[in-house]
């Protein structure tokens, strides 16, 4: 049984969706978020604190794109991986990286110092790596002007991994940002039935296990 430890709407999300795209069985656990700070334990498993945070026997991971690259080559054959003889095999790893080494990252310092830490709020750093995120979004934007997916003529895990950072620009507020190309991507992924299910399980988990929802990233 895989065991997936998961933030309300953090990057633990692109594991779980992954897995409900897959139809395979896993357990979600839910904590509170920072868990470094309200789930000390979770340290005692995972010595960063950070989510995701994955346990499939006796592997164990915490990078969430790579968990995805895990999944879908542990449990092949999936058409949401796309194979080394690929022409779009290149393609394909460059946004399963740049989904959250170039994506996510600027996001994470905006969301830093707007909410987490208020107190703290710094408009230089937001300002700066708004316009970072925004300015690298350029890339999704040219990808999906003529197409429906990102690579491979067909959905796959870099639309997930992508399709995180979008979701994660509706909580830092740049969503509103979009342009046109980007918004219709995302509003068709968020159609997709996995992405519904994965969402439905993290509402249900969170409820079950009562841990409120928080933003994060
Ligand atoms: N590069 C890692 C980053 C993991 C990470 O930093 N997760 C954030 C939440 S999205 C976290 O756990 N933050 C809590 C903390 O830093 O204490 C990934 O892609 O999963």
């Amino acid at each position: 049984m895989i065991t997936l430890y998961h933030c309300d709407a953090a990057r633990s999300f692109r594991p779980l969706w992954m897995l409900e795209e897959m139809g395979l069985s896993y357990e979600l656990k839910m904590l509170p978020f920072p868990p470094r700070v309200f789930a000390k334990e979770y340290l005692a498993l995972n010595p960063l604190g950070t989510i995701p945070f994955m346990i499939d026997g006796e592997t164990k991971m915490t990078e969430s794109s790579g968990i995805c690259h895990y999944l879908g080559t542990r449990y092949a054959p999936t058409p949401l991986m796309v194979d080394v003889e690929d022409p779009a095999y290149g393609a394909f790893l460059n946004w399963m990286y740049f989904s959250d080494a170039t994506l996510t990252f600027p996001q994470t310092l905006v969301l830093r110092y707007t909410q987490h830490e208020p107190d703290q709020r710094n408009n230089k750093v937001v300002g700066d790596y708004a316009k970072w995120f925004l300015g690298r979004l350029r890339a999704v934007e040219a990808a999906t002007a003529n197409a429906e997916t990102l690579c491979a003529g067909r959905f796959t895990a870099a639309d997930i991994v992508i399709g995180f950072a979008l979701r994660l620009a509706e909580t830092t507020g740049l969503a509103k940002e979009f342009g046109p190309n980007v918004a219709a991507y995302w509003a068709r992924l968020q159609q997709r039935e996995g992405y519904i299910r994965a969402v439905a399980a993290e509402r249900k988990a969170a409820v079950e296990q009562n841990v409120a929802a928080r933003v994060r990233a």
